[in-house]
């Protein structure tokens, strides 16, 4: 670079950087710079027309805000202790949340951590500790979550946290009984789908979807071009959301706003018309799926005490006129259309609902009935699909070969040699804390088969010590799990008897901590890593990306202030444990990442002194590229052909077959009769429930708005919220009033009135469960009846610190939405059913 600047490279969660950096000090971050002879574009034809995406990577836009990311105000800087904790007299669990903190050397914090699990280690064993991290890191291989802190809490022994299946609810739960998938937690094969759709597809009905938004997780902008590619063909698009989200806007799309609670309502009413007018896919129906009769009377009231499921029967749950109903099932018949039902095809908010399990279920149905797999039918999130190579492989986050906790590299597999066999559930970790016993079903992300999910779990358990230390990783939950004063009253627990916490950033949880420990950031530190590579669940999630990008993550600057990488943290816990060399194997971060690099197939064809020298790698798309559709196999009868590693049915003599009992898509569920003969809430057949907490319920008349509170537009999850003035500072993120950035809680027009409300008022949105204050966006996107503000707010400030249940002015809308499970035997989050009122503040 110039003579004094200097550029380097690295990856975020929403695409690769080129950072600059003079002086010590990060001046500019830009889309990672490429010169454009090195791209190497694919090309679609379709329609008498080519279409290839641009020569350079479009960013997720919070990423531009990476340097004041990096700078931020809120980056914790030091180690710290709380002022009235003393691990050697009064320990003051109840202050957590409400003290202060003093500055500490390393030395001290070190000790004092290390000090505690020596102590309840020798006393208790191992499973007296828990620790648990969020879903979502500064990106990397060797630096990532499920490197150093599995690695080290393994070699502890201690109790695991399950993840409840956030993203995949009701896909999870639901859908994997209906067209298997399990391993992918019930996502559909994404594969050559945005060829496929080009080709063939005439519409696409948009379900709970906002890819504008949400943009395949990880891919940043790439896809946006292809959804103008759409629009530009005229391919037709339908919204079903309660908001007219963005991805509606730019399409300029039909909307079909239904009552949150009401989907699978509408779903059924659907199939009802394309039953009673025979307009579905008679052939495959009887070809490619099974129990179609009893799903038929059900939808027709055969059975069910004869409550057809007919367009005026949904109108009445939905709010959409009957005649829509119809017309939009008759134009669905009748032309070759692409479901997109959430991010990446599933998922969507309407799968974190009660009862979600059956809206997914539902989802499947629908598409089975139009012949799913077949040209131009398919289940796609508009973000994912592009041709790539996906037999190259590289390292990622979720695959234990890409993992240095478990790695194919790493000669201790230390997370193989946890003893402890105790098990907590993340969306009940505060009851088990607070009640010291807890049951819970399931295996946290279950992508072993169908029955690990109806796994029983039960805290403490034998020959186990209930935890007594929690080890925090990340600190975002109070912003994005459900019911959250509930963590509130967990952290203020004698029972926790030490809590430490390590994060880059004050997060909502931090300040519960007694010792808090400063992490740097990948810009702070070496690493390698793929664009949006996710692995395990989501294999080959680059096809989100126009290009596959590796790329070897620099350190541009020293760790602000006196932060460490966290891989050098466990290193210093695990020397004055005396396991320095069992949890290095005496390597570096650098030697870690050359090992990483040369487990790849990349390292075949480009050294890792090449790569190292030149910062980056595009693995192009093969001249002889063949594109295989998703389920175009499973539509034809043949064996699997895309890249679906996890697929266990690949290369055996049922490669044909689906991941169900019966191999085939099943309207009547062979594994949930199997295990839930007699539950009626997840029924074999897919059924309909008002939710238990929704626009039927007893609670409506108290609190008769319903809260949705779907991904964050300008944040991811709680990254770039509260770290960033720039981010901070877009009107549409956060409302600047009285000199404080309030959280946006958008509500229609006439509930405003009947309130009293006006655009930017600061009110308060309520129920029993808790009380948030939020600026008041008076808009006509949203439903009467229904309020809209995003999840994972990383700015929790409550008027009584401390207080269980106090007033919040950060707008972690979190605090109100149920801790109730999706149904009886489905434990999964349902914030979008969630009954509120709302008014003005101060008044
Ligand atoms: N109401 C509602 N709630 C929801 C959802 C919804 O739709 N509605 N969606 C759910 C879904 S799908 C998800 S994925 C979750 C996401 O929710 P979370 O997983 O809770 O949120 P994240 O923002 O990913 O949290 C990441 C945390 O890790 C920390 N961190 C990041 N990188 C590093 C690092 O390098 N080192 C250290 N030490 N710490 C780091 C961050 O500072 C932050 O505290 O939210 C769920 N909650
Ligand atoms: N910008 C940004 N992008 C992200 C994330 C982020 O935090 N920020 N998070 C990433 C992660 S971890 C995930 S899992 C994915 C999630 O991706 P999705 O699950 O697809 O996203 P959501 O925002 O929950 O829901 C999408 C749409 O569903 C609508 N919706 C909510 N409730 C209902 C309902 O009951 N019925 C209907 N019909 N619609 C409803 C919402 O209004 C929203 O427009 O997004 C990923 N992408
Ligand atoms: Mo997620």
């Amino acid at each position: 670079m110039s003579n004094q600047e200097k550029m380097y490279f690295n990856m975020t969660n929403g695409g690769p950087i080129s950072v600059y950096v003079k002086d010590g000090k990060v001046v500019r971050v830009r889309p990672l710079q490429v010169p454009e002879s090195e791209y190497k574009p694919w090309t679609i034809e379709a329609g008498g027309k080519k279409y290839s995406p641009p020569k350079a990577v479009r960013l997720s836009p919070p990423v531009h805000a990476e340097r004041n990311r990096l700078d931020s105000y809120n980056r914790i800087l030091r180690p710290l202790k709380r002022v009235d904790f003393d691990p050697k007299g009064e320990r003051n669990p109840q202050n957590r949340g409400k003290s202060g903190y003093v500055e500490i050397s390393w030395d001290e914090a070190l000790d004092i951590v290390s000090g505690e699990i020596k102590r309840l280690t020798d006393t208790y064993g191992g499973s007296s500790i828990t620790g648990m991290t969020s879903s979502h890191h500064n990106w990397g291989v060797v630096g990532y979550k499920m490197g150093p802190f599995s690695r080290f809490m393994n070699m502890l022994n201690y109790t695991p946290v399950l993840d409840n299946t956030d993203s995949w609810e009701g896909w999870h739960w639901g859908a994997t009984h209906t067209y298997g998938f399990y391993w992918r937690l019930g996502m559909p094969e994404q594969f050559d789908l945005l060829e496929d759709v080009l080709k063939n597809t005439e519409m696409v009905v948009f379900w709970s979807n906002d890819p504008d938004t949400t943009r395949g997780t990880y891919s940043g902008q790439e896809s946006a071009i292809w959804r103008q590619w759409l629009k530009e063909k005229g391919i037709k698009t339908v919204f079903i959301d309660p908001f007219y989200n963005y991805t509606n806007a730019a399409m300029d799309g039909t909307w079909l706003p239904p009552r949150p609670g009401s989907d699978t309502a509408l779903a059924m009413a659907i199939a009802y018309v394309w039953i009673t007018e025979g307009i579905y896919d008679k052939e495959y129906v009887a070809d490619k799926t099974q129990g179609f009769d009893e799903f038929k009377d059900y939808i027709l009231g055969l059975s069910d005490n004869g409550r057809a499921k007919t367009p005026e029967w949904a109108a009445e749950e939905s709010g959409i006129p009957a005649r829509k109903i119809r017309a939009l099932a008759r134009e669905w018949a009748s032309k070759r259309t692409s479901l997109s039902s959430g991010c990446r095809g599933g998922e969507g908010g309407a799968c974190r609902t009660a009862y979600g399990t059956e809206w997914a279920r539902m989802m499947v149905c629908l598409q089975a009935m139009q012949g799913l797999g077949k040209p131009g039918v398919s289940i796609w999130g508009a973000t994912m699909g592009a041709p790539a190579d996906s037999t190259t492989w590289f390292p990622a986050y979720a695959e234990p070969r890409g993992q240095m906790g478990k790695s194919g590299i790493a000669k201790n597999k230390l997370s193989l040699m946890n003893q402890t066999k105790q098990r907590l559930f993340r969306l009940t970790l505060p009851e088990a804390i607070l009640n010291g016993k807890e049951d819970f079903l399931g295996d946290g992300f279950c992508g072993q088969s169908l029955e690990q999910q109806f796994k029983r779990n039960i805290y403490p358990m034998e020959g186990h010590s209930p935890v007594k230390m929690f080890y925090r990783y990340g600190g975002s939950f109070m912003g994005t799990m459900v019911d959250t004063n509930k963590w509130v009253k967990m952290y203020q627990s004698e029972n926790l008897e030490f809590v430490v916490n390590q994060d880059c950033w004050f997060s909502s949880e931090t300040k519960f901590a007694d010792v808090i420990l400063p992490a740097c950031t990948n810009l702070e530190r070496n690493d390698i890593g793929e664009w949006a590579a996710c692995g395990g669940y989501t294999t080959n999630a680059h096809i989100g990306n126009n290009y596959r990008v590796i790329v070897r993550q620099q350190k541009a600057v020293e760790p602000l202030g006196e932060s460490k990488s966290d891989y050098e943290i466990f290193t210093l816990l695990s020397d004055r444990l005396g396991m320095k060399e069992l949890f290095t194997e005496g390597n570096s971060e650098d030697d870690w990442a050359k090992l990483f690099y040369e487990s790849s197939d990349v390292a075949k064809t480009v050294s890792w002194d090449e790569f190292n020298q030149k910062g980056y790698h595009l693995v192009p798309v093969p001249d002889d590229y063949k594109s295989t559709p998703s389920l175009r196999w499973y539509a034809e009868g043949r064996d699997v052909d895309t890249p679906d590693t996890g697929n266990p049915k690949r290369g055996t003599d049922k490669a044909k077959e689906l991941g169900t009992y019966s191999g085939k898509i099943e309207f009547a569920s062979e594994s949930l009769k199997k295990a839930f003969p007699d539950d009626t809430e997840r029924s074999i057949v897919p059924s309909f429930h008002a939710s238990w907490e929704g626009y039927d319920s007893e609670l409506f008349k108290q609190y008769p708005l319903q809260l949705i509170s779907p991904h964050p537009r300008f944040s991811f999850h709680t990254a770039y919220d509260n770290h960033t003035t720039w981010v901070d500072e877009i009107p549409l993120h956060r409302v600047e009033k009285n000199g404080y950035r309030w959280w946006p809680i958008r509500l229609n027009p006439a509930d405003a009135k009947a309130r009293n409300i006006s655009n930017g008022d600061i009110v308060e949105l309520y129920n029993d469960r808790g009380s948030v204050l939020g600026s008041a966006v008076v808009t006509e996107r949203v439903q009467p009846g229904v309020i809209h503000s995003y999840a994972s707010g990383a700015k929790y400030d409550p008027l009584v610190p401390g207080k269980p249940g106090s007033t919040d002015r950060g707008g972690c809308v979190t605090l109100l939405t149920p801790s109730r499970m999706l149904s009886k035997n489905v434990p999964g989050m349902a914030p979008n059913s969630c009954l509120v009122e709302i008014r003005k503040w101060g008044v």
